[in-house]
């Protein structure tokens, strides 16, 4: 665009956005308050995208395009203005008019609430893959829940996490449009009666509690490119609103409890990450977007094929993240043999073949599984379905491989009053894979082994990926410039190309620009952490920072006791050669995770004692920063100097934030696990810091035993100094962290911190090395952005496309 060409958009979009002021908020643009600037901003993109949007249903529809939907119970979009305006391509017009009408277009942002309609990982990745889908002009839509309060908002107070209401949509939300013409009626509980009707054996569903699914769609759009595709997200009401007759008979509380039973259903998301909820709520809420979202995608192919579910199979794909939307393999069972006439053969044949299933875990408190009764009686017609899914599976393979009950027993469906969503899910889908490569060899030798027998071409492997144009172009602009100004803009649209950064690897005026600009952002996040808790961090410290949902197996507990020791080490030699370090958390733990809980508490007692002890004040600092979520990873990767993922091996299936953190150039400290493993190999071992068991060794005492956390314990002085200060008062009176120390003791550490301890403050002291060598370390952080191609979902969408929906 020259110059000429700017300053026409730019008075344009000016004289539209004064305009859309005086419509949205009745004042004119000087008297209007931001949240109204805000509101008018994000009408005005909303129209430009909308017009789009409308384009790109009409070609799908014409050319009849392969589509893909995205099932899953998360969606973790994080803000969406910003991301809209830089798609549009109207970032400058939009930074100057703004600035040149006096706004500030940074406040602007801030008035959007984040929608939090995830937990983690998991739901993030969803919203990274809708993105690249765009992106690519792919044709890939998510299909989920409308939650009314999304993940909760932590606090901390007095060191402690306090959870408290996300009323996300208490402003309006300006990004989505309600569709109730497309309501799909859910039916729960009631009785499924067989009538011959014309000879053909039909099943009735009668008595039935119906609750009126309500569609609300957000338009995804590509980046630079003419694709919109759609997030539709449900909401669960009551059918037809209120129950007026029996409010006026007297019932009252019966027809408002009907109300808000109605809308339970999408009131609330699960705050529980990884864990296994075992609530009927819970089981509602997963038949509730299957259901509806399988009913609007059946009824709209047909639309488009002379109302015929023919070729269904081969123009759907049909994706399940994680087994919350397993119903998907009876929902549409049902749907093709009850409403629209197929026998079971041809309806499985079609489900098969439109079905693949993401597992996202191997923890086995993960894995779901419901009770018989529960799910026959809120879903009878869906249970009949899985028993003879279950039937004729278990008869195949006694065919295959007559008389092994143990089998059998093993690969059933249902069994031990339960049903296991996960082997559900593997025996409806064509295609079953994990998230990184390691995660898929634990899927293929033991968590599934059984399953991979059978179906050893079921089964595959897609490492995950993260969105470039998010957490790197968006989140950390002055390094997109240089970038842009260094290699070109090719890598913009191909992460691949960001190898070119090669030639810059031993170049001084490239390290300088390099430098000031993480220096920048690491101000940006020092000037956050005093603004929000008052503590200084020294800007041209290590910014050290593990930013993830608080769990055991992720370990911030290593972190947190290495930290201890660090702290006691300065005590003793305050002159002890280090560089200074902050030491930065974040992340939230289910409020009824009462361990990790203890764990943010240790690490806030910790940080209170670091932080007002005069005598390692210019060492050491040690930040909890409250209520982590999309908005702040945004600020806190572009500044991180080492990027810690040290789980467990074996249990962090993939992990996603250390894709972000390298993104961005910062060094990964972190076990053989997940993606880890995938990062080490694209950077080479002198560009990585890796320490701990494998996870080899962890399965082998898992299985086999022979680690005992006392023996080390007995060894080491330094561990017990550490945990003698957790229960001695150390870290403040009458704070007593009795839980941990049970944990590592008395339960043999089951999750190998003290066994790692050793290995993980050898690797810290390399960090502390590497950094002191500024040339090193700079050419570490750049070689890590110059192999991050392959962590950028585009890849891993490309992958999908390929292996799993086999679209051309
Ligand atoms: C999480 C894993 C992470 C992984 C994300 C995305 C769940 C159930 N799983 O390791 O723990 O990166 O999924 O695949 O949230």
């Amino acid at each position: 665009m020259n110059s000429s060409e700017k300053q026409k958009r730019k008075e344009a979009f000016k004289a539209d956005y004064i305009n859309k002021i005086e419509e949205v908020s009745g004042n004119c643009l000087k008297e209007s308050s931001v949240l109204k600037q805000y509101q008018a901003l994000a009408e005005l993109v909303m129209d430009k995208v909308t017009t789009q949007w409308a384009r790109t249903n009409t070609l799908y529809n014409k050319h009849q395009t392969k589509q893909v939907y995205f099932f899953s119970i998360e969606f973790l979009i994080g803000r969406l203005l910003k991301s809209y305006i830089n798609n549009i391509d109207m970032e400058d017009v939009v930074t100057e008019s703004l600035a040149e009408l006096g706004l500030d277009y940074a406040a602007i942002q801030e008035q959007e609430s984040d929608p939090g309609l995830g937990n983690g990982g998991l739901g993030r990745l969803m919203a990274c893959y809708l993105d690249s889908s765009a992106a690519m002009g792919m044709p890939a839509h998510g299909n989920g829940i409308r939650y009314k309060y999304g993940l909760f908002e932590q606090r901390i107070i007095n060191g402690e996490q306090v959870e408290v209401a996300d009323n996300w949509l208490k402003n309006g939300y300006p990004f989505e449009i309600r569709k109730p013409d497309k309501s799909v009626i859910v039916k729960y509980y009631g009785s499924i009666h067989s009538e011959n009707i014309n000879g053909n054996l039909t099943f009735i569903h009668e008595d039935y509690e119906p609750i009126m699914a309500v569609p609300y769609d957000i338009p995804i759009k590509g980046y630079h490119n003419e694709t919109v595709n759609s997030l539709r997200l449900w909401s669960a009401e009551p059918i037809d609103g209120f129950d007026l007759p029996t409010f006026n008979q007297g019932q009252f509380l019966y027809a408002v409890r009907q109300k808000s039973e109605a809308e339970a259903i999408s009131q609330i998301l699960y705050p529980n990450d990884s864990g296994f909820d075992g609530k009927l709520l819970r089981l509602k809420q997963e038949y509730f977007f299957v259901c509806a979202g399988l009913k609007r995608i059946v009824s709209h192919y047909k639309r488009n094929n002379s109302n015929s579910v023919d070729g269904f199979g081969e123009k759907i794909c049909i994706h399940i993240n994680d087994t919350h939307p397993a119903m998907c393999g009876p929902e549409l069972m049902r749907i093709l043999m009850d409403e629209e006439g197929l026998s079971w053969n041809d309806a499985w044949k079609m489900t098969l073949s439109a079905l693949s299933f993401t597992n996202h875990t191997v923890l086995p408190e993960a894995l779901e599984k419901w009770p018989i009764d529960m799910m026959n009686k809120l879903l009878p017609r869906i249970y009949m379905i899985v028993e003879e899914i279950n039937r004729r599976f278990i008869e195949e393979l006694d065919a295959c491989y007559p008389n092994n009950m143990e089998r059998n027993h093993s690969l059933s469906i249902i069994k031990d009053g339960q049903v296991h969503m996960a082997s559900l899910s593997i025996v409806t889908s064509h295609s079953v894979n994990g998230v990184a490569s390691l995660h898929s060899k634990i899927l293929r030798e033991e968590t599934f082994n059984g399953f991979y027998q059978v179906f050893p071409e079921r089964f595959h492997s897609v490492t995950n990926g993260v969105s470039p144009r998010r957490f790197l172009m968006h989140s950390n602009p002055k390094l997109k410039n240089l970038l842009n100004e260094s290699i070109g803009t090719e890598w913009e649209k191909n992460l691949f190309q960001l190898k070119k950064l090669s030639n810059y690897i031993n170049d001084p005026v490239f390290y300088e620009k390099f430098n000031a600009i993480k220096l920048a952002n690491k101000v940006y996040l020092a000037d956050y952490i005093t603004k929000h808790i008052g503590i200084s961090v020294d800007p041209t410290s290590i910014f050290d920072i593990q930013v993830k949902r608080i769990h055991e197996y992720k370990r911030q507990l290593l972190n947190a006791l290495h930290v201890l020791y660090l702290y006691n080490r300065l005590k003793e030699n305050p002159n002890l050669e280090m560089a200074p370090r902050s030491f930065i958390f974040a992340g939230k733990a289910a409020p009824g995770y009462y361990f990790a809980k203890d764990i943010i508490k240790l690490i806030n007692a910790i940080a209170y004692m670091v932080n007002n002890d005069k005598a390692v004040q210019d060492k050491l600092k040690v930040v909890f920063l409250a209520n982590f979520n999309v908005s702040l990873a945004e600020i806190i990767y572009p500044s991180a100097n080492v990027s810690e993922q040290i789980s467990t091996a074996g249990k962090e299936a993939s992990g996603t934030s250390n894709m972000k953190f390298m993104m961005n150039g910062a060094i990964t400290l972190g076990t053989m696990d997940g993606a880890n493993i995938e990062i080490s190999e694209a950077v080479g071992p002198t560009n990585i810091v890796t320490f701990g068991l494998t996870s080899d060794e962890v399965s082998h005492y898992q299985k086999y035993g022979g680690y005992h956390s006392v023996d080390i314990f007995e060894q080491d002085p330094r561990i017990q100094e550490v945990m003698h200060q957790l229960v001695d008062g150390t870290l403040g009176f009458g704070l007593n962290f009795q839980s941990i120390y049970d944990s590592l003791l008395l339960y043999n550490d089951p999750y190998f911190v003290l066994k790692d301890f050793n290995a993980y403050t050898d690797a810290q002291n390399r960090i502390d090395q590497l950094f002191r060598n500024n040339k090193t370390w700079t050419k570490m952080s750049i070689s890590n952005i110059a192999q991050s191609g392959m962590f950028s979902s585009d890849r891993s969408i490309a992958d999908y496309q390929r292996e799993i929906w086999k679209i051309k």
